[in-house]
């Protein structure tokens, strides 16, 4: 297989794409976006990834990728596009890999390697491609290869771990698997482990469901020491001492495009036994409203003064502000009354409340809350925040900050789930808990 059409050029499409040409494929990009198409014709890349524009202008250059707006013919396909959550109803938006999956049947031909990277819910592969795939008048059990192959990778480290992480291919039938291992073995150097479409579709999900159901134990253990008047990040750092034991860490909620919408994926499809999983998504999405409740508890009045929320991307050091909780944090804010200006170092688009610089943020600010734990904010001083703010208070929900030096110097911080400090300023538990 020699040549590849990678179908959608988004967060893991366009890192795809590059890693097969670099890696010795002729490539077809594909995208529907002309803005993305017209980028990459200039060379440019349309997302923040380190090492991604280099990769990209070099294959670009020798002429090893290039980009349409429609697929050519080729001799694997593979799909690499959205399939976001309908927030009314908590299912899969499947309507991209349909036309997706659509867009291939003009130049599919027999022998043809079609690969779904979406994540989706299982049985996707089976009940929704294999019957638009049979239009064509192929059978694709007999004259395709079909797989689905999920990627792992962290946003902020795609490159390395495109080639370094193990890879599931799952096939319609055992060919098709071994035909997808071939293709991933151009560049994957971690173990190529071949399974059924059924059982790679649900294992992606899971993956990042365990997280989800982690996080949310270290967001309901946060809640529950600020009540004991106990610091959650002490009890982490203790615990984790244990051979078997990694709590993960409390924060103001969980975004990006994949860990808040894949468990949803497993509920949908098995709405009555999903208790655990369904829970551990209400404590997560309950976290923007509990830092706000927590933050009335913190301001002279509640729904009065003016607001910093630094870093609004879901993530440190990232521009996505897919599913952020900083974004949700700024609505309930500002529709609770405050003044409230939000700054993102890394995140070029607009959003509620954007500021242009920090120091535009917190201006006059009553108080700051650290959203997102980019880089940039470790250089954040008592010396600073008592210079330009009104009251320096900051509320920390990614304990970036040492509150201990800060509260030496004057500077207020209250880190979540450090219920030590609250017993230490008697903020009363119960008022606490029930915000946090
Ligand atoms: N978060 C916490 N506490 C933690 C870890 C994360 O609150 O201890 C929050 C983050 O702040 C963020 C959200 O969870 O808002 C998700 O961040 P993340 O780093 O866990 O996940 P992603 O979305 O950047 O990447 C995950 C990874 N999946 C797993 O680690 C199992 C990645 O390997 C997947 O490829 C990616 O989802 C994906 O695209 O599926």
């Amino acid at each position: 297989m020699e040549t590849v059409c990678v179908v959608g050029l988004g967060y893991i499409g366009l890192p795809t794409a590059i890693v097969f040409a670099l890696n010795g494929k002729q490539v077809v990009g594909i995208d529907t976006n002309p803005q993305v198409i017209e980028q990459l014709h200039q060379g440019k890349i349309h997302i923040e990834e380190p090492g991604l524009q280099d990769a990209c202008a070099k294959v670009l250059q020798e002429g090893r990728l290039v980009v349409y707006s429609r697929p050519v013919s080729a001799d694997a396909f593979v799909i690499a596009v959205p399939t976001p959550l309908n927030h009314e109803t908590n299912q899969a938006e499947l309507s991209y890999v349909e036309k997706a999956t659509e867009s291939l049947l003009p130049v599919l031909k027999k022998g043809d390697l079609v690969v779904l990277e979406s994540t989706v819910p299982p049985g996707t592969v089976e009940e929704v491609m294999i019957p638009i795939l049979q239009r064509t008048g192929l059978d694709p059990y007999e004259d395709l290869w079909v797989v689905h192959s999920p990627e792992r990778v962290i946003p902020g480290n795609i490159l390395y771990e495109l080639e370094h992480n193990s890879r599931v291919v799952g096939g319609i039938n055992r060919g098709s698997a071994l035909k997808g291992k071939e293709l991933y073995s151009s560049f994957v150097k971690g173990d190529i482990l071949i399974t059924d479409a059924r059982t790679a579709e649900l294992t992606k999900l899971v993956e990042n469901t365990f997280r989800d159901v982690n996080i949310a134990l270290a967001n309901e253990l946060a809640l529950i020491c600020s009540e004991l008047g106990v610091d959650v990040w002490e009890v982490q750092r203790l615990a984790n001492y244990h051979p078997r034991v990694n709590l993960l860490s409390p924060g103001p909620g969980v975004g990006g495009h994949c860990i808040p919408i894949d468990p949803w994926f497993v509920i949908e499809t098995s709405p009555v036994l999903t208790r655990l999983i369904r829970t551990a998504r209400i404590v997560n999405e309950e976290m923007p409203d509990r830092v706000c409740q927590f933050v009335d508890t913190l301001m002279p009045e509640p729904g009065e003064g003016n607001i910093a929320v630094l870093g609004v991307a879901y993530k440190a050091n990232v521009d996505d502000l897919r599913e952020s909780p900083a974004l949700r944090i700024i609505d309930i804010l500002t529709e609770r009354g405050y003044t409230v200006k939000a700054y993102d170092p890394h995140v070029r688009g607009t959003y509620r409340g954007r500021a242009n610089t920090l120091e535009e943020a917190l201006t006059d600010m009553d108080l700051a809350i650290i959203a997102t734990d980019h880089a940039e904010f470790r250089g954040l001083t008592p010396e600073y925040i008592k210079h330009v703010a009104r009251h320096p208070v900051i509320l920390d929900t990614r304990q970036m900050l040492n509150s201990e030096d800060f509260l030496t110097a004057g500077v207020s911080v209250y880190t979540l789930g450090n219920g030590k400090r609250l017993r230490e300023r008697q903020i009363s538990y119960p008022e606490v808990a029930a915000g946090f």
